[in-house]
């Protein structure tokens, strides 16, 4: 399937043929993890269909119904003095005022899915996307841009309540110049298996294996947005509850202390993750973790600030930027049945390459054990 997939967009990249409508299905007909169908929206509106940049009609962009004032972009088409550029192929869609893009997809009811998508402000104004699947709904901010391009990756999750989910990404935003809009460009799924905790570490999910879909082709990471929790979060069991996203890196990119995937605490102190873990009252705990560097030329004094309830730990690290880790470990007494895992950065980064992007320590392979404690001679 994955061939397939890559097949057809390579053909469509270069043709602009129709997708076909097995693309992105499982063997079951419901959604397979990866692009939507025409997610990359390299499969063209007709010319017929379009007013310049402007797409005319709801059903002209296929595999999407839009409403509003939607723009089809091409890369290197110029707004202003900016230089237009796209991350997935060569096309994709503008969302002007109160506009947005629609797509029903077959799921499995009762599973959670998070979705992936790359988005671009175009104006300085702009700050916010609303993701829909009903009932479900949330604002993203995409007001800070964490990576040089302007263009990041932004994860959104959702419970499938019904076997048909409508994906709605709208831009509330009411700018004067109606062509000022966010970008959007692959849009992708992956359906998320919610970890439990084992006998082996009661943090669930602890090394972010399991988490959104990260495009193969663009370098920059994903976003979990701020305000996440953990019952609709794409990264599993955890949750975001800062003001600022974390990142979400995987190893083809980046340095990975554990498995494939890990965590960048990109916005200092606005940027934290959090997960409610079950403790017994008196006992002995471990919280042992990773912290390092991603290899993104993020260079500096680090330092994690690690939270088990009321206990702290400080965990400084050097980073040369080229990618390391260290272990750590905080030992606390529980004094509650449910304690609270809280990971911070205390300082705010900026890449050493580019000057201009944000980044931070990565947090890996997160455990909490209980500790046999032996009676004092
Ligand atoms: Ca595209
Ligand atoms: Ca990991």
């Amino acid at each position: 399937m994955q061939r397939l997939v890559l097949l057809s967009v390579l053909l469509c990249a270069s043709c602009h043929i129709s997708l076909s409508l097995t693309n992105g299905t499982a063997s079951n007909g419901t959604v397979a993890d990866g692009l939507l169908e025409n997610g990359n929206f390299e499969n063209a509106p007709n010319a017929t269909n379009m007013k310049g940049t402007v797409v005319v009609g709801r059903y002209s962009i296929p595999g999407w119904v839009n409403e509003g004032f939607v723009e089809y972009i091409k890369s290197g088409q110029k707004q202003g003095d900016m230089l237009l550029v796209v991350p997935e192929g060569a096309y994709a869609v503008r969302l002007g005022n109160e506009a947005s893009i629609k797509q029903k997809i077959k799921v499995i009811k009762g599973m959670y899915y998070s979705i992936t998508f790359s988005a671009a402000r175009t104006c300085a104004q702009e700050e916010r996307l609303n993701v829909t699947v009903a009932p479900d709904s949330g604002v993203l901010p995409i007001q800070t841009v964490y990576s040089s391009s302007g263009w990041d990756n932004y994860a959104w999750a959702f419970k499938a309540i019904y076997e048909v989910a409508e994906l709605i990404i709208h831009n509330p935003g009411v700018e004067e110049d109606p062509a000022c809009g966010p970008l959007i460009d692959a849009v992708a799924i992956k359906a998320l298996y919610p970890p439990r905790p084992t006998n082996k570490n009661s943090v669930k999910n602890g090394g972010f294996e399991e988490g959104p879909y990260v495009f193969p082709n663009t370098p920059w990471g994903v976003l979990i947005p701020p305000n996440i929790e953990d019952d609709h979060s794409p990264l599993p069991a955890w949750i975001v509850e800062s003001l600022k996203a974390v990142k979400y890196i995987d190893s083809a990119h980046y340095f990975v202390p554990q498995g494939r995937r890990a965590v960048e605490l990109v916005a200092g102190k606005e940027s934290a993750i959090a997960q409610i873990v079950r403790t017994i009252v008196g006992k002995m705990y471990r919280l042992s973790f990773a912290v390092g560097d991603a290899n993104n030329s993020c260079v500096g004094s680090l330092v994690v600030e690690a939270f088990a309830g009321k206990d702290t730990l400080k965990v400084p690290y050097e980073s040369k930027g080229k990618g390391g880790f260290k272990r750590a470990e905080l030992k606390f007494k529980a004094v509650s049945n449910r304690t609270r895992i809280m990971f911070l950065s205390t300082f705010y980064t900026m890449r050493s390459d580019d000057f201009s992007s944000l980044c931070g320590p990565v947090l890996d392979d997160v455990k909490l054990l209980s500790i046999q404690t032996s009676p004092n001679p």
